[in-house]
């Protein structure tokens, strides 16, 4: 709803500033006759060149912005890949895994939610570097994908401050050899 507002505010707001680039835009376009004939088609030639860039950018933008990290946590998968799904909820002060064991070369799938405030999934590998984190919020499903790729303890811990025990939401997770 207040993203609603938000979004015709600035709708708003940039219609404002847009038309006045375009009343700008026009002025000095006529403007030019009080140039020489020189100046003036410099100008347009600067004009085209600026529509030029503007097209380049367009397409640039519309070729590599699925490419970005963040647009999905869903990696492709090799066809017939197998995905293990995983239920995950988290609630003041404790994380429900199931499954929470799996092999190597396994890809889990966490739908992760949460029963009460909002946590922070967090997947540590054996050597507790964090290797995949999504939040679990109340009322939403959030999923991450994360192929298991060595063996050993993995643990999830809460990157969410959630009160008081928040620090005890810490459980494991095991990854056998194939
Ligand atoms: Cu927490």
């Amino acid at each position: 709803m207040i993203q609603e507002v938000v979004w015709s505010i600035s709708i708003v707001l940039m219609g404002i500033l847009a038309a006045l680039f375009i009343w700008v835009a026009v002025g000095a376009d006529a403007a030019l006759v009080n140039y020489g004939p020189v100046i003036a088609s410099a100008y347009r030639l600067r004009t085209w060149l600026f529509g030029l860039a503007v097209i380049i950018l367009i397409a640039a933008n519309y070729d590599t912005i699925g490419k970005l990290p963040y647009v999905s946590s869903l990696p492709a998968m090799p066809a017939g890949a197998a995905i293990q799904p995983v239920e995950v909820v988290a609630e003041q002060w404790d994380w429900s895994i199931k499954p929470n064991a799996f092999h190597v070369g396994q890809t889990a799938e966490f739908r992760v939610t949460s029963k009460d405030v909002n946590h922070g999934f967090a997947l540590y590998d054996p050597e507790m570097h964090i290797v995949a984190q999504v939040q679990a919020m109340p009322g939403y499903t959030n999923v991450l994908r994360y192929t298991f790729n060595e063996p050993g303890v993995f643990h999830v811990l809460c990157l969410e401050y959630c009160g008081v025990a928040h620090h005890q939401m810490n459980t494991e997770i095991k990854v056998t050899a194939q």
